[in-house]
């Protein structure tokens, strides 16, 4: 045994220990030491039985992911045999109780299914997320769950990933009984004392494989198969996890457990391999990775945020006091007139009693999360928050208006976010006397359910500002992301790219929708145009007006939009935009959209002709890739994995594609540059290559290797 795995004694009982920080992966020489240990505990005769229990927060959280790439690149030629160690575990001769705490995930919650017995405290959670990470459970789990939990129960954790709670794992049968306390100490007792009871009753323990009870029939488990291929379809629509998943469950009910393990062997294998897992494992890392800020070390200060204001409470401002809400920190939310604040707070209450109708939270939680959100007129209070974020309109005469305000009212220290969405933070910051305090927070409509949270970081932030801003986000289970100030950002600015390629092919040729179609197939959660008549044409044409100065003059850009605004076309808010839409919100392609992007195309002297879907795909994520190097080159972006979180959290981009970044290396750069060269011959100035992405192409090398050194 290793100072990995320990065995030490409770009386007649073996504690045998995971000691493998920060999650106790089952990392090389993890399953070998349970395996010594559970050895040991059969040959000593003064041992009548045994517990395994995580030490630290948590039970085993799964195989050790970092292992895998090894695995795929072939830098390791021989897998850990995890199927083996489970079976001897289970053959083992005295019994033997899983202990578990935190979370037993993966490989975690595989090991504890081949004990005879699981005990868990009330906070614990179990599941099989390998999906989450392009896998499926490859060490027994779709052949020992459906045993333990019935058919329906391990379909579904096997497919969505998503962990189930200890009294529903109780009611399901995957654990015997939930133990009093709340740490692992307590844990460890109580694993002790059930163990004791089980052997004072001599109960012979049972092997799970051998369990075949909750295996069901053709006739039962036909339409649990069905269902759940349906539902993998539409919730992990592009993803072939989770129907290899399901194919492996499906697999315990039809083969032997033998035969079901070598299924589930070779399904785990393809799955591993594949582009989509190498992809979400890169972002499991990707979203671990953006925290760290290279000059801002982990221990730096932070401010204590205690309570919070808000300017604006139209639907950003009003989703942005939700956030705090949720998290249980008071806010103040302010708007100018009494109307303006009514509509504001209706819409919030709304959006809380929808989720209060959909089982979300109770009630009372609602309760309580509005009671922490005061609406105000006036600027009393300001002057103790801790942050204010103003929200208001896009526009930079009104925002310093508003920064030079808070700049008088409120207390030295406090911070002073803006939550613009493309302006310059550094102007916004020089309406005040303490730019070191201003910083962008920029949230994503609706900002109390997109994830992403670009903080950007203006030439005076200081540190403690920004690793404030990084640890609130985490504190509105939001990921926050670190970028630079520039026009649009990282995310904004990527997107202008895109969007004008996207109508560029409509000018060219493609029909709208055609252009969304194909985007839609690559996996992204709408079509750019479709997006656009979601989010209101209006916004982008009021900040075109805005930025009309900046424009280069002879350089393309999109005709149709504008048009589609000055005919009213605002999107689905006014019923119509690119597309027209029905009382159920149903996009319907439009002749007369049609017959105007063919006029304004003829005009411009624009050649029609049949676009390809690949066309489609090329044009507008090469137009993403290029501005992304330019801006990991400018050192917007730290990293381009960081890019890669921006559009996953924030952009609806597929994450089994793994973001922009590492989609460009996975087509292989040099292609990606051949074709950006190509456009730029065919189209001009706007596609003038990345010299990062020339450099990197050249030399033969990824967007990964250039994030691993710098
Ligand atoms: C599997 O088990 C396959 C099997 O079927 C067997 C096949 C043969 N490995 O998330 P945190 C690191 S697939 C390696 O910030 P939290 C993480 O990168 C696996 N490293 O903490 C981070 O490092 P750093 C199935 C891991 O408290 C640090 O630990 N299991 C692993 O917010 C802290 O992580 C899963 O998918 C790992 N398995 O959340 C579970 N897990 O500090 C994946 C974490 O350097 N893990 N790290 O950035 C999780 O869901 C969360 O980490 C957990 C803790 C809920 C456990």
């Amino acid at each position: 045994m290793s100072d990995l795995v320990t065995l030490t004694r409770d009386g007649e009982i073996g504690i045998i220990t995971v000691n493998n920080p920060p999650v106790n992966a089952l990392s090389p020489g993890v399953p070998e030491g349970i395996s010594a240990a559970i050895e040991e505990v059969t040959k000593d005769d003064s041992i009548k039985g045994a517990i395994l229990i995580g030490s630290g927060q948590t039970f085993i959280a799964g195989a050790d992911i970092k292992e895998f790439g090894k695995v795929t690149s072939g830098e390791r030629k021989e897998g850990i045999d995890f199927l083996g160690v489970l079976l001897a575990i289970e053959d083992c001769s005295k019994p033997v109780v899983a202990a578990i705490h935190g979370t037993a995930f993966g490989g975690g919650l595989e090991v504890a299914m081949a004990f005879h017995y699981r005990v868990a405290i009330a906070s614990a959670q179990v599941g099989q997320p390998e999906v989450k990470l392009g896998l499926i459970p490859g060490a027994a789990g779709t052949q020992r769950l459906p045993r333990l939990a019935g058919v329906a129960k391990a379909v579904q954790m096997c497919a969505d990933g998503n962990p189930v709670k200890a009294s529903e794992a109780l009611a399901a049968g995957i654990i015997d009984a939930v133990v009093d306390g709340v740490d692992a100490a307590a844990l460890q007792q109580g694993a002790v004392e059930f163990l004791r009871g089980k052997l004072a009753a001599g109960e012979k323990p049972r092997k799970t494989r051998e369990r075949n009870e909750k295996l069901g029939d053709e006739a039962s488990n036909g339409p649990i198969f069905a269902a759940a291929r349906e539902m993998a379809k539409k919730a992990a629509r592009g993803m072939m996890a989770p129907q290899a998943a399901i194919d492996a469950v499906e697999a315990a009910t039809r083969l032997s457990f033998a035969e079901g393990c070598a299924r589930e062997a070779e399904l785990f294998k393809q799955c591993l391999f594949s582009d989509q897992s190498k992809a979400l494992i890169h972002v499991f890392f990707g979203e671990r990775e953006v925290s760290k800020i290279p000059d801002v070390p982990k221990d730096t200060p932070l401010i204590d945020i205690k309570s919070a204001a808000i300017v604006g409470a139209g639907t950003m401002g009003g989703g942005i006091a939700m956030n705090y809400a949720n998290a249980g920190i008071p806010v103040l939310l302010k708007e100018t007139t009494q109307e303006a604040l009514d509509k504001g707070m209706a819409t919030i209450r709304r959006n809380y009693e929808n989720s209060v109708k959909k089982g979300r939270f109770s009630q009372e939680v609602m309760d309580k999360r509005m009671a922490l959100i005061t609406p105000t007129l006036s600027w009393a209070g300001f002057e103790t928050a801790d942050i204010v974020t103003e929200a208001v309109f896009e526009g930079m005469a009104l925002k310093k208006e508003i920064f030079a305000e808070l700049d008088r009212i409120c207390k030295p220290g406090a911070i002073l976010a803006s939550n613009t969405s493309t302006l310059d933070v550094d102007e916004i910051a020089s309406a005040t006397s303490r730019p070191e305090y201003v910083i962008g927070h920029h949230y994503f409509s609706p900002a109390n359910v997109m994830r992403l949270l670009e903080i950007v970081r203006g030439k005076a932030t200081n540190k403690q500002v920004i690793a404030t801003s990084m640890a609130l986000a985490r504190r509105l289970k939001k990921i926050g992301v670190l970028v630079g100030n520039c026009y649009g950002f990282v995310g904004n600015r990527m997107l202008h790219q895109y969007g004008r390629e996207a109508q560029f092919l409509v000018e060219e040729g493609a029909k709208p929708q055609e252009v969304d179609a194909a985007l839609y197939k690559f996996g992204m959660a709408m079509g750019p145009l479709a997006v656009g008549d979601l989010a209101g044409l209006d916004v982008g044409w009021r900040i075109r007006k805005e930025h009309a100065h900046l424009e280069k003059p002879g350089v393309r850009k999109p005709l149709v939009a504008d048009q589609l605004c000055e005919r009213g076309r605002y999107g689905q808010k006014t019923g119509a935009g690119w597309y027209r839409y029905d009382e159920n919100r149903k996009p319907i392609p439009d002749a007369e959209v049609d017959q105007l992007i063919e006029e304004l195309a003829a005009q411009a002297g624009i050649r029609r002709r049949t676009i390809t879907e690949e066309e489609i795909i090329e044009r507008t994520q090469y137009a993403l890739i290029n501005e992304g190097a330019k801006i990991l080159e400018e050192g917007i972006a730290l990293r381009a994995v960081d890019i890669d979180i921006v559009y996953l959290n924030g952009y609806g981009y597929p994450a089994w594609r793994g973001g922009p970044m590492w989609y460009a290396d996975t087509v292989g750069l040099k292609k990606v540059y051949d074709r950006v060269c190509r456009f730029h011959e065919e189209h001009g100035e706007l596609w003038t290559p990345a010299p990062l992405l020339r450099r990197l192409a050249e030399e033969g090398k990824s967007f990964a290797q250039y994030d691993k050194k710098s």
